[in-house]
């Protein structure tokens, strides 16, 4: 329930609120109370509100709780349906998180359910084309191949790429059948492409993986930096908490990208940085910290190691040699640091401008820094906040889905491995030894090492970066198993094997937002034609392979219910969480250790952390250019990312009418002085090219990019800006540096 003092985003009057949020093109609905009247509703909460939002919620004969399917904000709300038929979503007013609101892409929920493209049908290669088959061959295919892979060439030539958007049980048994079943080391999914950096570089300064801030910060700051992160269009909901805070007056406001997003025109201090030149700036932040004496010495000395490292580094970064690196005047260097130094409670906000570039480890470490060193962190309105950005990557983290063992455990820690396989009843011999970035297995593949690869809820096709390399890997690997809620999608062209999955309103279970706040989906709806969750086929896979007992599941609760005993003690301790309190609750905060505690708000409010002697680490570190940097054959910088309207690779709002009829295809920002130089106007087709490939698409001419910068939306495969991005790393996390490439343009 929603603390009616304490909801901030209301004190302005509602209407007032949205009008606001639409003159930053925000685009929210609201719904201000339950919209259910006395009908069906699930779980536990009483129906008793009676107003409608419109006509369409006359026809709804049953509201179900859930969770929005797109990004990482988490929204609370319900589903509406008609005799089993999807047919309307509305925010839920009392979720903590978004009050009510929804932002656009979400309204249209229903539509991707039940729009032409849905998978159906298992599919089986035969003579060379994929043909339609019942689950029995499907599946007994999918099991004989892996099998056989097995036995010939041992568990490591079975990889499995997935995703942040799977429910948090389906990465539990994915982790069990991949890690403890088969023993492979080749697992991991498309938040190597997302969270990777912010998860080394959190694991790095304080021990632990995860998020420190709650979403409420939001309300509680005096002092914003969003640094690389496009709240207008990535996280809409989010960021009509943040307009409504600066709206309230007395919070500093500091944006840090280097093409000019909606929130710049909000900024105190907008600085348009030189691509990939973050570390410069953090660096001469924390010069003029220590040179002007804001850091809290208290705090430093009682909660943190290697103060002396970062003292002597960043004495080599005045504000006028950090000028030159990053391309942001000295003055504002300064100002904006002591800004910081002085807030009574400062908070950095960041997401892919940092995370995909190839320093975007040293990065994030230099904005934990920068808390550490004042004391910014584990207080209300502080820290050093990534966000994430697919609904589940959170998920993905913590169930053991990706780069580490069921809730945060490591590979390389003898008890962890244990307590494992205990749970698992499996020898810890059994575990793999680490686990492999998917760019690793990528190389696995070529070199002829892996035999089947079985990508689920992913497009790599589009999403991952240099797509000539990534499409070789498709085509090479001599079985590749596909399993998407849609058909056709781009990384199914190669496909031996390709399983339909029932998706977001077909399946009950938990998703983790970006504040640490899990929180129940209900299915609403059966699964469209012979679709089933990929937690049925998963449990399925492990029992044909020999592994029933191992997968007893007939539920997604059951298996919750074993994950989360196995959270007990973690950092992201689940044990007091069911299903039932999650939805009368609206969502809980980890760690929530019993059934009593009411979840956590923030992390590190004693200043412990999880490292040795309870001490986070402060980190010196150089800065390093861009591995990839224009020259004179390939002059412009290439930026990529999102729109509001589309999400990633299209395969949902792709095929929604409304959304097309708004972006309906590609194009690239150019500078007017370029546009003037090249002879471009707005509308014109170009070429932008480089070693790896070319994109043809309509020039925008804007001054939102910088002489010299380009932007395109990866989100289109016919237009794919990965065929321009390149196998740049970050060499701690190896996450691909999408953000920065060199490309030429030209007129088509
Ligand atoms: N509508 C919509 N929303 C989404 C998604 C979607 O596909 N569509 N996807 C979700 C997912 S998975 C994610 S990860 C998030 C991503 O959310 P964001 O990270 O906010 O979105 P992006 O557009 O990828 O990039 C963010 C910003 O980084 C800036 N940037 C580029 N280079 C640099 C640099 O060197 N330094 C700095 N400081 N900034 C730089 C870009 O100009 C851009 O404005 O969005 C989530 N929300
Ligand atoms: N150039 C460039 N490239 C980028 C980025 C960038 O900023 N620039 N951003 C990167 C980031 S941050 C991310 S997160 C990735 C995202 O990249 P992807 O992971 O490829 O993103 P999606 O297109 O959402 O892929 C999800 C797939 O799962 C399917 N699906 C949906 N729901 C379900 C389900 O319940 N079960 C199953 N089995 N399938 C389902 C969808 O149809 C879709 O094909 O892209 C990355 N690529
Ligand atoms: S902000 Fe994100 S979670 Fe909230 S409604 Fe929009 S897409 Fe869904
Ligand atoms: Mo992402």
């Amino acid at each position: 329930m929603i603390d009616k003092d304490k909801d901030h985003i209301f004190r302005m009057e509602r209407r007032n609120f949205l009008k606001v949020c639409a003159g930053v093109g925000l685009g929210l609905t609201a719904a201000t109370t339950l919209p259910f009247a006395g009908r069906a509703v699930t779980g536990t909460r009483s129906a008793s509100a009676t107003a409608m939002d419109g006509p369409v919620d006359q026809l709804v004969d049953r509201w179900t709780y859930s969770t929005c399917q797109f990004c990482a904000t988490g929204c609370g709300l319900y589903i509406g349906t008609h005799g089993g038929k999807p047919l309307v979503v509305r925010g839920n007013p009392n979720y903590p998180v978004n009050q009510g609101l929804l932002c656009q892409k979400a309204i249209h929920q229903t539509d991707v359910l039940r729009v032409a493209g849905r998978a159906t049908t298992p599919l089986l290669r035969r003579n060379g084309r994929l043909e339609e088959v019942g689950w029995e061959p499907a599946l007994a295919e999918v099991a004989t191949r892996i099998r056989d892979a097995v036995d010939r060439r041992g568990p490591a030539s079975v990889a499995i790429y997935n995703t942040g958007q799977m429910l948090q049980e389906e990465y539990y048994v994915l982790g069990k059948l991949a890690r403890g079943a088969l023993g492979t080391p080749h697992l991991d999914g498309s938040p190597r492409l997302c969270m990777a950096s912010a998860i080394v570089g959190y694991i790095r300064s304080f021990g632990s993986d995860g998020p420190p801030n709650a979403i409420e910060d939001f309300d509680d700051t005096d002092f914003v930096m969003l640094i690389g992160a496009n709240l207008h269009a990535a996280h809409p909901v989010l960021g009509g908490r943040l307009m409504a805070r600066l709206q309230r007056g007395g919070c500093k406001f500091v944006v840090v990208d280097p093409r000019a997003i909606q929130f710049s025109r909000l900024a105190d201090h907008y600085l348009p940085i030189r691509p990939g030149s973050d570390v410069a700036l953090l660096n001469g932040m924390q010069h003029v910290l220590l040179r002007d004496g804001l850091i809290d010495r208290s705090y430093i000395d009682a909660h943190t190691i290697d103060f002396d490292a970062v003292e002597a580094l960043v004495a080599e970064y005045p504000p006028e040699r950090a000028a030159q690196l990053c391309g942001v005047p000295a003055w504002q260097i300064e100002e904006v640091a002591r800004a910081f130094g002085k807030a009574q409670a400062a908070m950095s906000v960041w997401c892919m401008g940092i995370n995909q570039q190839a320093s975007g480890v040293a990065a994030v470490n230099q904005i934990c820094n920068l808390h550490l060193l004042t004391g910014h962190i584990g207080r209300p309105g502080a820290g050093p906040f990534s966000l994430t950005g697919q609904p589940s990557s959170m998920d993905f983290r913590q169930a053991g889905g990706g780069p580490s063992l069921v809730g945060y455990r490591r590979f390389d820690d003898d008890n962890h491995r244990r307590e494992v396989a205990d749970a698992w009843g499996i020898d810890p011999a059994r575990l793999p030894k680490g686990t492999t970035p998917a760019p690793q297995i990528w190389e696995a593949v070529l070199a002829g090492d892996i035999e089947v690869l079985w990508v689920i809820c992913s497009n790599p096709a589009v999403s991952f970066p240099d797509l000539g390399w990534t499409d070789e890997v498709l085509k090479r690997v001599p079985t590749l198993i596909v399993q998407d809620g849609y058909y056709p999608v781009e990384t199914a062209k190669h496909a031996d094997v390709f399983l339909p999955a029932a998706i977001w309103g077909e399946k009950t279970g938990t998703f983790t937002n970006l504040d640490r706040r899990v929180n129940l989906l209900r299915q609403a709806v059966e699964p469209i034609g012979a679709a089933r969750s990929d937690f049925d086929i998963v449990c399925e896979v492990g029992r044909r392979l020999g592994f029933e007992r191992m997968f007893p599941f007939q539920t997604t609760e059951e298996a919750f219910d074993e994950f989360k005993v196995l959270t007990g003690g973690r950092p992201c301790d689940m044990r007091g969480i069911t299903y039932e309190r999650l939805e009368r609750e609206g969502g809980l905060r980890w760690p929530v250790p019993d059934e009593l505690h009411p979840g956590t708000a923030r992390r590190y409010t004693d200043g412990r952390f999880h490292r040795p002697d309870g001490r986070a680490r402060l980190w010196a570190i150089a800065y390093e250019p861009p591995l990839e940097q224009p020259d004179a054959e390939h002059p412009f910088w290439l930026n990529t990312g999102r729109v509001q309207e589309h999400w990633h690779t299209l395969t949902k709002t792709g095929r929604i009418p409304e959304i097309m009829a708004r972006v309906p295809e590609a194009y690239v920002e150019v500078n007017p002085d370029d546009a003037d130089a090249l002879g471009i106007r707005s509308g014109q087709r170009v070429r932008v090219w480089n070693r790896r490939g070319e994109v043809e698409l309509i020039a925008r001419v804007t001054a939102r990019v910088a002489p010299g910068s380009l932007f395109i939306p990866f989100h289109f495969g016919e237009q794919a800006a990965n065929r321009l991005t390149g196998q740049f790393f970050d060499p701690f996390s190896r996450q691909p540096a999408f953000k920065h490439s060199a490309v030429a343009l030209e007129r088509a």
